[in-house]
């Protein structure tokens, strides 16, 4: 009997949603044909060093797509569903703090965590969950309503559970057994045509856009799939061409000479969508929601925590000169502080650990006779070794509270005077009832993985 293993259920997932949202979306056909524009012609003039952060194969083919549920129920189904396409949850996001306008959620992300898995398909999904025991969000009141409509409605069909749970166990399926759960995985995806309660989406968009896209109607649906590019700028240039207004800033590092490093990100509003409403007497008409836009983004090589810490603080530099200088642009100002006090090449950034690599022997090293060096600096200053930038796979609290902000109409409401709802990853462990895995922890081990491995071909003790 024939299986598809996990990873090609998750690749064939990957490209299934990205069909479904082509002809949902038509704005994203067109980001996926220039993105691909893009690559092709940095891939042409740049050559292997394009490659350096992972083959045009895996480029061309990557996406990160996004949905959002609303309790710890749900946010435990999601993980067994992509939990049965080799996805974990990794890394968690507060957006409740990061975004200037109401946003009542915290976040994580399924992906595939080792290397091997990556390469054969990186795809993964940043998602939200809503916080109704928030009080500065939703009163003890509207809270009670949004959990009782969230506790009776059913994201996930019983039998795309069993099949998860299944292939999960057994990390594969058989072929007609694939074919169901994907067919109810991409289902339960799409975007509904069951009319949506207008008096109860428009009490929760009071309080936020995000909130009513959450808890205002019966299901869930991918907002946006993403795909990954080489040259971000040009990519934003050709887009706008195109008459897609983008929205005014690409979020994440600047532009600038040094190192790719994290992630830049930048989107675009979609178009209102036409959707069934049923009014307070019962009747239907015609209404239009904006809930699904576009994005795009660049990735670049993984920072440590030293690294990130860096990160953060020249986002703090950046912010206090841009708010003195109203004149200069934001992405002029922080080419300025990141050329100042941002390592200008990889070699520096691994001296100084503030981002991850991969090491391996190097076909050229020496083979006279000669002993290796026992730093890692040494074996690559003399060749015995080649460092390989580790992509950064995830996600930054900030730009993502930045995508979301510029794809929401209205401020929405949060009382700042109240305590939030404490939350964190460990909470949301055991919300869901399974890890939250820490992205440095996995960058780290990939690297010491590397490094062992080196070691121990050269015959070293530890470097
Ligand atoms: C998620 C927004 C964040 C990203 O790439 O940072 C995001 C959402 O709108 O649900 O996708
Ligand atoms: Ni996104």
């Amino acid at each position: 009997m024939s299986t598809i293993s996990q990873w090609q259920l998750r690749a064939a997932f990957a490209a299934r949603l990205s069909e479904m949202y082509g002809q949902e979306v038509p704005a994203y056909t067109t980001l996926v044909d220039v993105s691909r524009e893009v690559n092709e012609e940095v891939l042409r003039a740049r050559g292997a060093d394009a490659e350096r952060q992972g083959s045009i194969g895996r480029v061309t083919a990557e996406r990160h797509g996004a949905i959002r549920v609303g309790t710890p129920r749900e946010l435990a189904q999601v993980a067994r569903v992509f939990g049965a396409l080799g996805m974990h949850p990794v890394g968690f996001y507060d957006l409740r703090e990061a975004a200037a306008s109401a946003v009542p959620v915290v976040s994580t992300a399924f992906r595939p965590v080792d290397g091997e898995e990556l390469a054969r398909s990186p795809f993964r999904v940043f998602t939200s969950m809503l916080t109704p025991a928030d009080p500065r969000f939703f009163d003890p009141d509207l809270r009670a309503r949004l959990e009782a409509f969230l506790a009776a409605r059913e994201l996930f069909p019983p039998e795309l559970l069993t099949l998860a749970d299944r292939a999960a166990a057994d990390r594969e399926l058989p072929t007609k057994d694939a074919e169901r759960l994907l067919q109810l995985a991409v289902a339960s995806l799409e975007l509904s045509t069951e009319p949506v309660d207008r008096a109860w989406y428009e009490t929760l968009e009071r309080i936020s856009a995000v909130a009513a896209d959450i808890g205002g109607v019966r299901s869930t649906h991918v907002n946006h799939l993403t795909p990954r590019v080489l040259d971000i700028d040009e990519l934003y240039r050709r887009m706008t061409d195109r008459g897609i207004e983008m929205i005014d800033t690409i979020q994440g590092p600047p532009r600038w000479k040094g190192p790719d490093v994290l992630l830049r990100q930048t989107s675009f509003r979609a178009l209102a969508e036409q959707r069934a409403m049923r009014l307070a007497d019962g009747s239907v008409e015609s209404g239009a929601l904006r809930v699904r836009f576009g994005e795009v983004e660049a990735r670049g090589i993984a920072l440590t925590p030293e690294g990130r810490a860096l990160y953060d603080d020249l986002l703090g530099a950046v912010d206090e000169q841009a708010s003195h200088r109203p004149t200069e642009t934001r992405g002029d100002i922080a080419r300025a502080v990141w050329e100042q006090r941002m390592p200008g090449t990889e070699e520096e950034l691994a001296a100084d650990g503030l981002a991850y690599f991969t090491y391996r022997l190097a076909d050229e090293r020496p083979r006279d006779g000669s002993e290796p060096p026992a730093t890692v600096d040494a074996l690559v200053r003399q060749g015995w070794v080649r460092a390989t930038p580790i992509v950064y796979e995830d996600f930054l609290p900030r730009s993502a509270a930045g995508i979301f902000q510029s794809n929401l109409s209205g401020e929405g409401t949060r009382d700042n005077d109240k305590e939030g709802a404490a939350y964190d990853a460990a909470r949301l462990s055991g919300a869901i009832g399974r890890d939250v895995l820490d992205p440095y922890a996995l960058y780290a081990q990939q690297q010491a993985n590397s490094l062992a491995r080196v070691a121990r071909e050269l015959g070293l003790p530890d470097i």
